[in-house]
């Protein structure tokens, strides 16, 4: 009888741990998702929200600048299915032919993107991209640390009353957009003059930079360590709340306005949950929710009705005509994107 109890109790366990074994082993083999994107630029809980409704896992991984994530892929850096380039590097993206060419009957909610704003997209026909969000690039400051009369200007980064608590975005284009606008020159200038005296006024700001730096600048302003900071909008407006003290300004001579999008790499592996990913983020009710939490606008006319009164009479999310007027779109200079590079190096190097 005993011997009975044995082998049934042995049985029994052995069962169990069987379909513990099953069991576990069915989960780990949920599909993944491997998503490349800036940091701060999406709301964690939607990505709960899309994994439990697709029993699937995310993996996310993050870039500070579209120049990082381009030499990190050209590296052969492989497993990303979606990233999250602005619009010139869409552009970069789709020559190289690293980019799946959109199947939008997988995407219905291209149907909620708002055309305003597609004009700012260099893919206007989402052939290889989906509209994300926009953005400007704007300096993040300390009220308390300046004059009321202060009228914000790129040139700020060359008073040395500040040095060492000031920092520009670690990002070329960008950087070197700031002197060209202060200059009264186009971002995408190509002409060595323009970008000879853009290097130079940068190298002379440098000297009064604490770094170039695109991502831990934020906690510097909230913990006043920084007074001045080049960043993204929606990026400075997120620690706004920790510090009342900090304020967003466009600088009076314009500035850089992206587009940046979603993509799904030609190598992907899994591309019908990419598809659903992209779709799940244009619905309005998903959009709307992202845009509060990330205080960057997603161009998507279904998202607005949903969204807090706070958030909609911004001027730096739903920009005014008066705002969008002051800014241009960086877009792909082709060859001439070595320019860029050259000089980027020249400034980094220097003293
Ligand atoms: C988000 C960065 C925004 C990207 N942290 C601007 N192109």
């Amino acid at each position: 009888m005993e011997n009975i109890t044995k082998i049934v109790k042995t049985f029994f366990i052995t069962t169990l741990l069987l379909w513990i074994t099953i069991f576990s082993g069915c989960s780990s083999e949920k599909k993944e998702l491997y998503i490349y994107n800036w940091s701060d630029y999406m709301d964690e809980n939607l990505v709960k929200q899309f994994e439990t409704e697709n029993s699937c896992k995310i993996i996310l991984d993050f870039f500070d600048s579209n120049e990082t994530m381009y030499a990190k892929l050209k590296a052969g850096a492989a497993g990303y299915d979606i990233v999250f380039p602005s619009g010139y590097m869409v552009n970069v993206m789709s020559k190289e032919g690293i980019l799946l060419k959109l199947d939008h009957s997988k995407i219905p909610n291209l149907k909620n993107l708002d055309e305003k704003y597609i004009e700012f997209s260099l893919d206007k026909n989402q052939e290889f991209s989906v509209p994300y969000m926009i953005s400007n690039t704007g300096i993040g400051y300390l009220k308390s640390k300046v004059q009321e009369n202060f009228e914000p200007s790129w040139n700020i980064f060359a008073d040395s009353k500040y040095k060492g608590r000031m920092t520009m975005l670690n990002d070329m284009r960008e950087a070197i957009g700031a002197a060209l606008k202060y200059l009264g020159y186009s971002i995408n200038t190509t002409n060595p003059v323009e970008l000879e005296k853009a290097k130079n006024v940068l190298i002379g700001w440098k000297k009064n930079l604490a770094k170039f730096e695109a991502d831990q600048y934020k906690n510097g302003l909230v913990s006043g360590e920084f007074y001045f900071s080049q960043g993204y909008s929606g990026d400075i407006f997120q620690v706004m709340t920790e510090n009342k003290d900090i304020r967003y300004a466009i600088p009076k001579e314009g500035t850089t306005l992206s587009s940046d999008n979603m993509v799904i790499l030609k190598s992907s592996k899994n591309v019908e949950l990419a598809y659903k990913f992209i779709n799940f983020m244009l619905d309005g009710k998903v959009s709307a929710q992202n845009i509060e939490y990330v205080h960057y606008l997603a161009p998507n006319k279904e998202a607005y009705q949903y969204l807090s009164d706070d958030i909609k009479i911004d001027p730096a999310i739903l920009m005014p005509d008066h705002v969008l007027k002051r800014c241009e779109v960086l877009i792909d200079l082709g060859k001439e994107n070595a320019l860029y590079s050259k000089i980027w190096d020249q400034v980094k190097s220097a003293k």
